[in-house]
C-alpha cells in the first residue's frame, strides 16, 4: 500500500471569487464545492493517503488549489513564486506544514512558477511554459532536481498538468492539442479527445487513479492498464479552472 501524505485545504466562502476563465465561473455553488471536496478527501484516503487538512484561508479564494504552492523534489520542498498576485500569500501559509516533512527552499522572482506546471515522471521533470510559469522557473527547478528538467510549451489551458498526467509505467493521459508534444514521444499515450479534455488531469496514487466523473472512455482505458479508477464530481472546481491534482499536495513517504 502506498504511503503518502496528502495536504489539502478546505475551500472557504470566498472560493466563489476564484480566478477563472471558465464561462460558468459566476455560478460556483459553495455548498456543493464543500461536498465535492469532502468526497475528494475520502478518495485520497481510499487510495491509502494520510490526509492533512488545512483550514480555509480567508482572503485567498484560490487557496483550495494547494498543488500550486509547492513542488516536492526528494527531501526538498520548493515554495513557488506565484505569478498571480492574489495567490502569493498562499505560499507562506503552507510552509509550516510542508516544513514538517521536507527541507524548505524559497523560490524568488524573476522565477514565476505554479505547481500545476510541474509534471514529474520516473526519469524526467517537465515544466509547462504557461501564462503562469516562465523559463527562469525551469532553471530554478533544474538547480534542485536530480532529474533533467525539460520546458514544454502549453498551447491552451491554464497549466501543463491541465493537459497531461503521468500514471506511472511509462503511461501518460494526454490532450495533445493543448501542449507541445515532442518531448512526450517516448511515453505510451492514453489520448483524450476534445470532449474529454477535462479528464486529462488525473491523480495517480499507487494503483488508484482519481479521475473526474463522466469520462467513461478515458476511465475504461485507464482501467485496462490495471488501475482502479475513483470517479469524482468536480463541477464546482472545474468552474474555477481547477482539476483533480490541484486540490492536493502529495508528499510521498
Ligand atoms: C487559478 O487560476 O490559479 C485557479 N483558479 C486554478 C488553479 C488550478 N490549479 C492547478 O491546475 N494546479
Amino acid at each position: 500500500m502506498l504511503s503518502s501524505v496528502a495536504l489539502v485545504r478546505k475551500p472557504g466562502p470566498d472560493f466563489i471569487d476564484a480566478l477563472s476563465g471558465h464561462p460558468q465561473k459566476t455560478r460556483i455553488d459553495f455548498k456543493l464545492a464543500l461536498e465535492q471536496h469532502s468526497s475528494y478527501v475520502r478518495a485520497l484516503q481510499q487510495a491509502g493517503a494520510r490526509v492533512v487538512t488545512l483550514e480555509p484561508l480567508q482572503g485567498f479564494p484560490d487557496s483550495v488549489f494547494i498543488e500550486d504552492t509547492a513542488v516536492i523534489f526528494g527531501d526538498k520542498a520548493l515554495l513557488c513564486s506565484m505569478k498571480a498576485e492574489s495567490r502569493r500569500g498562499e505560499v507562506e501559509s503552507v510552509a509550516g506544514e510542508v516544513g514538517n516533512h521536507r527541507k524548505i527552499i524559497d523560490l524568488q522572482p524573476p522565477v514565476t512558477l505554479d505547481g500545476g506546471d510541474v509534471l514529474m515522471t520516473d526519469d524526467a521533470v517537465y515544466v509547462g511554459q504557461s501564462t503562469r510559469t516562465n523559463k527562469e522557473a525551469v532553471q530554478a527547478l533544474a538547480d534542485h532536481s536530480e532529474k533533467p528538467c525539460t520546458p514544454v510549451p502549453v498551447l491552451r489551458g491554464l497549466h501543463l498538468k491541465s493537459a497531461v498526467s503521468f500514471l506511472g509505467n511509462g503511461i501518460l493521459v494526454i490532450d495533445p492539442t493543448s501542449v507541445e508534444t515532442s518531448s512526450f514521444k517516448k511515453f505510451e499515450w492514453i489520448k483524450v479527445d476534445e470532449s474529454e479534455r477535462y479528464a486529462a488531469n488525473c491523480l495517480t496514487l499507487g494503483d488508484f487513479v482519481l479521475l473526474p466523473a463522466g469520462f467513461s472512455r478515458v476511465a475504461d482505458k485507464i482501467r485496462s492498464h490495471g488501475f482502479q479508477v475513483i470517479e469524482l464530481e468536480m463541477s464546482e472546481f472545474e468552474k474555477a479552472d481547477g482539476g483533480v491534482t490541484c486540490l492536493s499536495l502529495i508528499i510521498r513517504e
